[in-house]
């Protein structure tokens, strides 16, 4: 799909939904014709297929959390399987779809369509564990449901987290996920009162949620505290599975307490039943009041991706770039000169040894024959020395940035100048563009306040910690 038609696409997406967004598409246009001029992105590629454009909740967490359980309850429909012993063993990706009865399609199908979040992953997959990211349909699949409780929004359901077993494809994806997600919910459960047991998944769940730079969308949710009733030691479950958060680094957080009532364990004691209640209520519905407004949320991740992908392509792209063109014209011209030298020493050498021929020609047409030949192979060689000092620094940029890699490919043709990048002027007309998209951004997330904030200062979305 071209950029042009997933425009089209979104906009026909975005019109009910959210008009405000309808603008930034423009913006990101503005930011893919930047992108496609220093040729960090493919003329194929587009920014806004590098972000998830639905408000996007997963739920993360150990095996038997009861993370299906917990999303089933949501939907007001049994469309995950749960069970005792690991049931999930792919990720789901659960939206709205028209039909009636729910369908489930392979992995391939987000796979393929750039309209999902997972648009091309096999491509990250193959990167981190190759070959594992053609068998795309063993990790994702994607399940319909047609319910207002799902409409305008994905959700995420994984399979049970264990450090020892996962393979580096469900790593990658998971740490995707994380990245994509407006709201993770991470799972473990009360039955486990000893959080030592599972350190390492401990260690990989939180240490892969813990340095992100939206720290907020992250819950940490103990689920199954039903279970404490048996030994009433609610207070000390939760305080020893905060301090083995905490030993992971996690200091601060969104910490909930709650249980599933239809899974529950009876509880004899109804002082005791009320207090889990009444725990459970109260965390419940701040974690629901966070996965309802996830549409809000979104918008302002989208907005602030564009303010993002300007500075950055500003900041560090730009100047990497024009260092990396430097050395790169650099090593072409010093060669060049190297080779030139030889050549031309070489012709001179000859042409003094042949003086017979020369002799015998006119010397005229000798001159302008071997001119026009010394121009051709000097061209020949300057055209072949950048292309091979443009691959080799290429490559040695595709682990690290595929755009700086893509872009030195780019700007080293043969029919580019030379140094034609290191002019200020050639900067500062992408700068110019970037500051401005980077303004936008700025009055698109005033725009939203207003939307969500009353004149009066009264918060209409109140912000809960
Ligand atoms: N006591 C109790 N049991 C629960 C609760 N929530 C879920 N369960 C039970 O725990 C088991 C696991 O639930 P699932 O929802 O399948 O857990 P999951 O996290 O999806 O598990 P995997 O997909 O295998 O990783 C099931 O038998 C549920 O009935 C709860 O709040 N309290
Ligand atoms: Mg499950």
């Amino acid at each position: 799909m071209m950029p042009e038609e997933r425009y089209t696409k979104l906009k026909e997406y975005l019109s009910s939904e959210n008009p405000i967004l309808l603008d930034v598409i423009e913006n990101y246009k503005l930011l893919d014709e930047v992108g496609h001029k220093i040729g960090l992105i493919t003329p194929e590629d587009t920014y806004t297929s590098h972000i998830s454009w639905w408000p996007m909740i997963s739920i993360l967490g150990t095996f038997s959390a009861g993370k299906s359980t917990f999303i089933n309850q949501y939907l007001g429909k049994d469309i995950q399987e749960s069970g005792n012993q690991a049931v999930d063993d792919k990720f789901t990706v659960i939206c709205y779809g028209e039909n009636e009865e729910s369908h489930t399609l392979p992995g391939l199908a987000l796979d393929a369509d750039p309209r999902f979040p997972f648009y091309n992953i096999s491509d990250e997959v193959n990167k981190v564990d190759p070959g594992e990211g053609n068998r795309v349909n063993l990790y994702l699949q994607l399940k319909t449901l047609k319910s207002d409780k799902i409409k305008g929004k994905i959700l995420i359901d994984s399979p049970g987290f264990d450090a020892d077993s996962q393979r580096d494809g469900i790593l990658r994806i998971t740490s995707h996920i994380v990245d994509m997600s407006d709201l993770v919910l991470v799972f473990f459960d009360a039955r486990h009162p000893e959080p030592g047991a599972m350190r390492d998944t401990l260690e990989h769940l939180v240490g892969a949620t813990i340095n992100h730079r939206d720290a907020n969308k992250i819950l940490y949710v103990l689920n199954q505290i039903d279970t404490t009733a048996k030994e009433d030691n609610l207070e000390t479950v939760i305080a020893s599975w905060q301090r083995a958060m905490s030993q992971e680094g996690l200091i601060s957080g969104n910490f909930y307490g709650i249980y599933n009532e239809s899974s529950a364990v009876p509880i004899d004691d109804p002082a005791q039943k009320e207090r889990l209640e009444r725990k459970r209520d109260s965390d419940l519905s701040k974690i629901t009041q966070r996965m309802d407004k996830v549409g809000i949320e979104r918008a302002y991740r989208i907005i602030k991706a564009l303010e993002d992908f300007s500075k950055e392509m500003k900041e560090e792209k730009i100047p990497t770039l024009q260092k990396a063109l430097k050395s790169w014209s650099k090593k072409v011209l010093i060669t060049d000169f190297i080779l030139w030298i030889l050549i031309v020493v070489g012709f001179m050498f000859a042409e003094s040894n042949m003086g017979l021929i020369t002799n015998i020609m006119s010397s005229q047409i000798i001159s302008i024959v071997s001119i026009l030949g010394l121009v051709v192979i000097l061209s020949t060689i300057h055209i072949k020395l950048r292309d091979i000092f443009a691959k080799f620094d290429a490559n040695r940029w595709m682990k690290k940035d595929k755009s700086i890699a893509n872009a030195i490919l780019y700007n080293t043709k043969w029919w580019k100048p030379l140094f034609g990048h290191n002019s200020s002027k050639w900067s500062l007309k992408h700068s110019t563009k970037l500051d401005l998209l980077m303004s936008d951004a700025r009055t698109y997330i005033q725009k939203l306040n207003d939307q969500f904030i009353s004149p009066a200062g009264k918060e209409a979305q109140k912000e809960e910690k």
